[in-house]
């Protein structure tokens, strides 16, 4: 369901407020503490941003794909540890519950996710299962009508809040491949669930990831997602979640890169040398407009295929090519704000530094950016041969 355009309107500008006054002054102290403190985990909260994609019937906003990446272009002016926080819920999280889960599984977790009352994670890559995916360790060995969850998975994103995780595991021990995954909804609080030491990252800090072991983890057949009539299509779900997690992170990218242009700008017309402000220089230009120029493609782009994913078009190469252009982009604006800032750029007082930091994650996470060359390229082929 889509919001009427003065609503969406009245939104992201309250959005954006909050933003600039609660969230962009707070960037510094969430990094030098590493976390984000209480009171504004709670305005987060009370903003609805726990539930931006989640239905309205289940207490979220229902914000269709294109209105989801104007609020993550949005929320990307800032930190990006602020938008992980909610990012879970909204996106890897809660998105294989949302699209294939049973209407009693939505009932029991979405009215929780969407309020931030409780935190999802999407639990998929493990220690020797990264970009292949499909070959994941992690076991689910049938007992009468459970399942007991051995293996550990890694790099999980807020997996020390999380009350719920999406855990894929191999149900079917013949196969080695993506074929014999399942999805199953496992609570944090289960028996033989426990949570390995933070991770120590580049950056984003405040935004927490860690492992989790499931040592003899053991779950009712009804929490397989989609219930056990889906056993064997865990894969897939992942796949599913992650064409829309990427969409997502894309705009995320292209927010933190129009951040970062307007900061280098604000910069360079105030930065003085050779007598004029640097901004003057036609060496300096030439970034800010490379830099403008590329922020400007990945905007259209991401919301062009949102609209076609909204329209019910598969779009998972156009996805690929948004989360590898823009995370790529992304890459080379804070590289030239760094530029322009000159000193100013390395010192960590002026903030690019932290970005510079923070940015290098996106080219990594939902698939690095050969793997979307992987799944850009193979579909073409496939596309062609059909
Ligand atoms: N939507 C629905 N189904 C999909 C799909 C999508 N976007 N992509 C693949 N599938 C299906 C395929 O159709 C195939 O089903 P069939 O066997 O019935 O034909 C199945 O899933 C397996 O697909 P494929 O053969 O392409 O799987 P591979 O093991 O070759 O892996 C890649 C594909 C590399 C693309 C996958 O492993 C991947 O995305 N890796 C990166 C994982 C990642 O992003 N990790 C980040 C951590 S999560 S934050």
């Amino acid at each position: 369901m889509s919001l009427d355009p003065e609503t969406l309107s009245q939104f992201l500008d309250m959005l954006d407020r909050f933003v600039r006054e609660r969230l962009v002054p707070n960037e510094e102290r969430v990094a030098d503490d590493d976390a984000i403190p209480d009171d504004l985990v709670h305005e987060i909260r009370d903003m609805g941003l726990f539930g931006l994609s989640i239905p309205e019937e289940y207490g979220g906003l229902g914000l269709t794909m294109h209105e989801e990446v104007q609020a993550a272009f949005v929320l990307g002016q800032t930190s990006p540890a602020f938008r992980s926080l909610v990012g879970t819920n909204n996106g890897i999280g809660s998105q294989g519950l949302i699209i294939d889960g049973t209407p009693q599984q939505k009932e029991s977790y979405l009215p929780q996710l969407a309020t931030g009352e409780m935190v999802a994670s999407f639990a998929l890559t493990e220690p020797e299962a990264g970009s292949d995916a499909g070959s994941l360790r992690t076991s689910a060995r049938k007992d009468g009508d459970h399942y007991i969850l051995s293996g550990t998975k890694r790099f999980i994103t807020n997996a020390p809040r999380a009350g719920l995780f999406t855990v894929f595991a191999r149900t079917d021990p013949s196969s080695k491949t993506s074929a014999g995954v399942t999805a199953f909804l496992v609570e944090a609080d289960t028996s033989g669930l426990s949570l390995g030491p933070i991770d120590r990252k580049m950056g984003q800090k405040g935004s927490h990831t860690c492992d989790v072991i499931l040592d003899g983890c053991r779950v009712h057949e009804s929490a397989i997602i989609g219930g056990p009539d889906r056993l064997g299509q865990g894969f897939k779900t992942a796949m599913k979640v992650l064409d829309r997690g990427r969409l997502h992170i894309s705009a995320v990218c292209t927010g933190n890169a129009e951040r970062l242009i307007r900061d280098s700008l604000e910069y360079a017309m105030d930065r003085k040398q050779f007598g004029e402000p640097i901004a003057e220089k036609q060496l300096v230009q030439a970034m800010l407009a490379d830099s403008r120029t590329e922020a400007f493609a990945a905007r259209c782009m991401i919301e062009e295929t949102a609209r076609r994913k909204d329209a019910g078009q598969n779009v998972s190469i156009d996805a690929a090519c948004c989360k590898m252009y823009a995370s790529e982009m992304v890459g080379r604006v804070a590289d030239r704000a760094v530029q322009i800032l000159g000193g100013a750029g390395y010192i960590a007082d002026y903030g690019v530094e932290r970005f510079f930091r923070d940015v290098r994650l996106f080219r990594i996470y939902e698939g690095t950016t050969q793997i979307q060359q992987l799944v850009i390229a193979r579909g073409m082929i496939r596309q062609a041969s059909a």
